[in-house]
């Protein structure tokens, strides 16, 4: 450094200390937002002088007023027009918080698709939940327990399985069958479950006696004879497509549900009357009942 830049720094610092001692008059603000004395005289709080002015004409804004300018004391004129007492980039001039990546405008959200609300939040599931299933994010369903499924709408709950319903009681469990509502309602169940539910009088997707594969979806048929254990009890099942045929022995007749084949006392005693009359009458009629 040059003697003469020292010299030149020195005569600067004194100036800039001697101007603060000037009498009052010789640096006096001038103009609007000017207070203090006549002898003492400073710019009011939130306005300043430009650079080497002496005029309180520059108002101070706290927060930065981003593309827009400052105004009015802790006031921006934003880009849009809008005063505010902040804008610009990262300052939303918005009151709410969109969820979800959701933009807002004009103090409401635009929703990104799968999501919709005031705030965003709530996703959306195209297809609904069924079942009680809620729906947890854009078309997913949080299934409750026993359900799958996109939709929850496969029931893989299991229980007993009724053959009969009266006056809305269900009756007639088939014991040794613990199974889904689809595999009962689709066979010989008439109702299912612990409370027990009815089965559909039309059932869905698949007619009676064909279920959904579980892989294809597409409706097969039940093989009656192999799934329900018990069923044509005491006779012999033969599998059909869409049913199954129960043929019971001489003297028994199989129920009207199909689940079992069972001794037919009024017949027996019709036999017995008979046979005393006619041995080939009797084997008649009971061929024409139990056939
Ligand atoms: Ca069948």
């Amino acid at each position: 450094m040059s003697v003469t830049s020292v010299r030149q720094g020195q005569s600067l610092l004194s100036t800039a200390k001697d101007q603060s001692r000037l009498p009052a008059g010789l640096c006096q603000k001038s103009g609007p937002n000017v207070c203090g004395s006549r002898f003492h005289s400073y710019c009011c709080p939130g306005w300043k002088t430009l650079p080497g002015g002496n005029q309180c004409i520059v108002p101070i804004c706290r927060n930065s007023c981003g593309d827009g300018f400052c105004s009015r004391p802790n006031m921006c004129t934003c880009s849009n027009g809008q005063l505010s007492p902040s804008c610009g980039a990262g300052v939303q001039s918005c009151n709410v918080r969109c969820m979800n990546g959701g933009s807002c405008t004009e103090d409401s959200c635009s929703c990104t698709k799968g999501y919709t609300g005031n705030h965003c939040g709530q996703p959306v599931c195209e297809n609904g939940c069924q079942n009680g299933g809620r729906c947890i994010g854009p078309n997913r369903c949080a299934c409750v327990y026993g359900f799958t499924g996109p939709q929850c709408e496969r029931d893989y709950r299991t229980g007993p399985c009724f053959t009969q319903v009266n006056n809305q009681m269900c009756q007639g469990q088939l014991s040794g069958i613990v199974c889904t509502k689809t595999l009962c309602c689709a066979t010989i169940g008439r109702a299912w479950g612990h409370p027990c539910e009815q089965c559909p009088a039309q059932p869905h997707p698949c007619r009676r006696g064909f279920i959904p594969n579980i892989r294809t979806g597409a409706c097969q048929d039940v093989d009656e004879c192999s799934t329900v254990p018990g069923v044509c009890d005491g006779g012999e099942c033969t599998n059909t497509a869409g049913s199954y045929v129960c043929t019971c022995p001489r003297g028994y007749i199989s129920s009207t549900d199909g689940s079992r084949c069972s001794y037919q006392k009024i017949c027996v005693f019709l036999a017995s009357f008979l046979l005393s009359e006619s041995i080939e009458g009797a084997v008649f009629l009971l061929f024409l009942r139990y056939r």
